[in-house]
């Protein structure tokens, strides 16, 4: 089984509405293994360089906006077909949509304010990844839980 990274970021309602704990708290159940994690003040390069695939559609400015108005808190996760299983446990973009039991589901109201951002497949990973974090910041360790997360 192929261990993978993915790029998480609490966003800046999670932070400031009190959920950093309880987010990473769902991870680490989970047994998603945390290897970076800091929090950042993004600057509006590093905003529209994130969202860059989303240049010209109408909510590309509100998005970098909201990303800059307040800290936010950047991980890098790996586990087990981890992009696809924290995407499952954000739920859908639009927290209206997004079933109860998920993050957005349990704690959010609007797509504008959708609390977390989890990258979308194996190249966005990688390029938030590179983006966000240097690579003396990504911890290479063995965690205990290891061996009784598989076979
Ligand atoms: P992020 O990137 O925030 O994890 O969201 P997703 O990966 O789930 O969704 P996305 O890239 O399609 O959207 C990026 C960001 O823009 C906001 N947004 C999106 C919005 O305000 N209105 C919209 O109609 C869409 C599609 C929310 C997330």
């Amino acid at each position: 089984m192929q261990k993978e990274r993915t790029f998480v970021m609490i966003k800046p309602d999670g932070v400031q509405r009190g959920f950093i704990g309880d987010i990473i708290s769902r991870f680490e159940r989970k047994g998603i293994k945390i290897i970076g994690m800091k929090m950042v003040s993004v600057d509006k390069k590093l905003a529209e360089k994130h969202y860059g695939v989303h240049r010209g559609k109408p909510f590309f400015e509100p998005t970098v906006k909201y990303i800059t108005s307040s800290p936010v808190v950047a991980m890098v996760l790996e586990g087990i077909n981890a992009i696809e299983m924290v995407r499952g446990m954000m739920g859908k973009t639009n927290p209206q949509e997004a079933q109860l039991g998920t993050i957005r589901g349990d704690f959010g109201q609007f797509i504008g304010r959708n609390i977390i951002h989890g990258s979308d497949g194996k190249e966005t990973a990688e390029f938030e990844i590179n983006l966000w974090f240097k690579p003396e910041e990504i911890s290479k360790y063995t965690k205990i839980d290891e061996t009784w997360l598989t076979e």
